[in-house]
């Protein structure tokens, strides 16, 4: 590759990562966003930009809060980095599904009493990348309002997420809820998050878990294809 006179800034795809994971330790979401819309222009895919760059940053930062060497304005801060790259990510990987065929319906939350949102909202545009109308329901959300915006758009999918081992049982309550309206058969229910994990799914009972969003879009596109074939979707 030759060099571009004149651009004093170029980086190669290593360097830009490596800077998309630094923007989230430093808090500094001007370079985060920056460095986002330089890796788009030299071609590299957002969810690599997502994956080997600001999620390998918030991870870190994760683990400093845990050992308490960071508190929470620190974890704001370093949040902010990455809701402030995704809302330039999120159109692009929009744009990527522009036309596709309508594929079913999904309705998606994060549990009650948990407001993080990152993980979540991903799994919802890769959701809709691959052809799914999605009803993003929010953060705290109470499982009523899954039953209620599954009943109103008729989503064979419903997708819950937690990043606290302390809502993990709110996943729990909402199957709880499904079943006690003779509703659980009639959808799929997904979880995912940070801490959940296929022992958890097994346990609680949810039909699918999906380690990243990515998984989780493929377990839905084949859950709906299951359902239509069995004549429930
Ligand atoms: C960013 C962050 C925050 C931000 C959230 C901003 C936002 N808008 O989301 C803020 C600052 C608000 C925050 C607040 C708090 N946080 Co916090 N936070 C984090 C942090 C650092 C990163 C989470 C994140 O966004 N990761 C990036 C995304 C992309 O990853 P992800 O969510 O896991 O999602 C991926 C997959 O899991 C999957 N996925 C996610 N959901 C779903 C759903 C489905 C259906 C599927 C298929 C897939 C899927 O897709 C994604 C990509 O592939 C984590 C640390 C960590 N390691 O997770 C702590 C962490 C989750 N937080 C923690 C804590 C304690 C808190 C607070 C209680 C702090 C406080 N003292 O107030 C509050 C919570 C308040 C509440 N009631 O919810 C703890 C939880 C500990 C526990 N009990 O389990 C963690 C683990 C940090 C730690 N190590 O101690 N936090």
């Amino acid at each position: 590759m030759g060099s571009r006179c004149g651009e004093g800034n170029l980086l190669t795809d290593a360097e830009i990562l490596e800077g998309l994971r630094q923007a989230v330790l430093d808090y500094d979401h001007e370079a985060g966003t920056r460095l986002v819309r330089q890796g788009l222009d030299q071609g590299i895919p957002p969810l690599r930009l997502i994956d080997e760059g600001l999620s390998r940053g918030i991870a870190v930062i994760g683990a400093k809060f845990q050992a308490m060497e960071i508190f929470l304005p620190e974890l704001m801060m370093a949040a902010k980095v990455f809701l402030e790259a995704m809302k330039i990510l999120e159109p692009v990987i929009l744009a990527s599904g522009q036309g596709k065929q309508k594929r079913g319906v999904a309705v998606i939350g994060t549990v009650k009493g948990d407001v993080h949102s990152i993980g979540k909202d991903l799994f919802g545009t890769l959701l809709k990348v691959a052809g799914f109308e999605v009803h993003n329901l929010g953060v705290n959300v109470h499982p009523g309002k899954f039953i209620e915006k599954v009943e109103e758009t008729g989503a064979q999918i419903v997708g819950l997420s937690a990043l606290m081992t302390t809502t993990m049982p709110s996943m729990r309550e909402v199957i709880e809820f499904f079943e006690a309206r003779g509703l659980r058969e009639k959808h799929t229910i997904m979880i995912g998050g940070g801490p959940v994990t296929e022992a958890y799914c097994r346990k609680i009972t949810a039909d699918a878990y999906g380690e990243t969003a990515q998984d989780g879009v493929d377990l839905a596109i084949k859950f709906v294809g299951q359902m239509r074939a069995a004549g429930r979707g």
